[in-house]
């Protein structure tokens, strides 16, 4: 970015920030999801729980809840306007309130890597870089896309809520990195481990905040956590990535994980309540 477009977007970032402050509009956080992605042979049988992460986050209601955002797609389907032959989808936006009451309006990007159907191999779309790249991107444009729903949406897209990514740059203020502590068929543990590793430090190039955030909870695997919060110890990370452990089947710390990248963002000056899966378990289940 030249250093003119540089100034000129600090300028718009504290306006926008001002603006926001002053007309009580709800403050916007873009965030963009990434973890593990691939074909089989990267990910395993199944994918880490990012598309269903977001799911649970962004559709309130629990008849909205899909598990089969499979990134299996024709060619037509991505190519329609909702892949719109990108690697990402936009889930749209929702408006939250934290615990000290701050509302925030969060527009949700995953970032994946879609499979063509007819070649197993995944799609090129418009950037070619090597996914643990092009993830942690944080502008972001893809004129006329429109907000992703469910599988059954691709190709009958005008029987759907029409939401489109507002237009121009779509600028990521932080990352949900996230990491299965369930046990996958044909994925290993190693694979993952390094994979988000490699995610994080591109992350931390970028000085976006990040959280990482565990999937599948409600099954996890005791040394697969274990290796997580090692993988945080790292003397890289400086033990400065917070862990949210969660579960989008049972939406447990599912809005914790955005709220609690939302305050590293605005340097939220309270405590940010980080409840372990356990605990928060038997409180969202009771
Ligand atoms: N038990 C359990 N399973 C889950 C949970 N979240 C996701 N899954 C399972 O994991 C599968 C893959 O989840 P996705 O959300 O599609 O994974 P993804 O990371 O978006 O996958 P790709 O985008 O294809 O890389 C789902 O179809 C579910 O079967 C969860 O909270 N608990
Ligand atoms: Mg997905």
């Amino acid at each position: 970015m030249s250093y003119r477009r540089l100034k000129d977007n600090k300028i718009y970032c504290r306006y926008k920030k001002q603006f926001e402050k002053t007309t009580a509009l709800p403050r916007c956080i873009n965030v963009a999801v990434v973890g593990l992605s691939g074909a089989e042979k990267e990910k395993g049988a199944v994918g880490v729980g990012k598309s269903c992460l977001c799911n649970r986050f962004v559709r309130l209601s629990s008849d909205d809840f899909k598990d089969d955002h499979n990134s299996l797609l024709s060619n037509s389907d991505f190519s329609g306007r909702v892949v719109n032959n990108d690697n990402f989808l936009y889930w749209g936006d929702v408006i939250k309130t934290s615990e000290e009451g701050t509302d925030y309006m969060f527009r949700v990007i995953e970032q994946t890597e879609f499979i063509d159907d007819s070649t197993f191999q995944p799609f090129c779309g418009v950037k070619t870089d090597p996914y643990i790249k092009r993830c942690v991107a944080t502008k972001i444009e893809s004129p006329e896309k429109l907000m992703y729903i469910c599988r059954s949406q691709l190709g009958i897209e005008e029987k759907y809520e029409q939401k489109v990514l507002p237009p121009g740059e779509f600028s990521v203020d932080g990352f949900l990195c996230v990491f299965d502590v369930s046990v996958v068929p044909g994925r290993s543990i190693v694979k993952q481990l390094e994979t988000v590793t490699n995610i994080l430090t591109n992350i931390k190039n970028t000085k976006k905040p990040v959280v990482l955030v565990t999937t599948k909870n409600d099954k996890f695997n005791e040394a697969y956590v274990q290796e997580v919060q090692k993988l945080v110890s790292h003397s890289e990370f400086k033990k400065a990535i917070p862990i949210v452990e969660t579960s989008a089947y049972l939406n447990v710390n599912v809005d914790a994980a955005f709220i609690a990248l939302a305050h590293i963002i605005d340097r939220f000056k309270g405590r940010t309540k980080i409840v372990p899966y356990l605990e928060s378990v038997k409180t969202t289940t009771s």
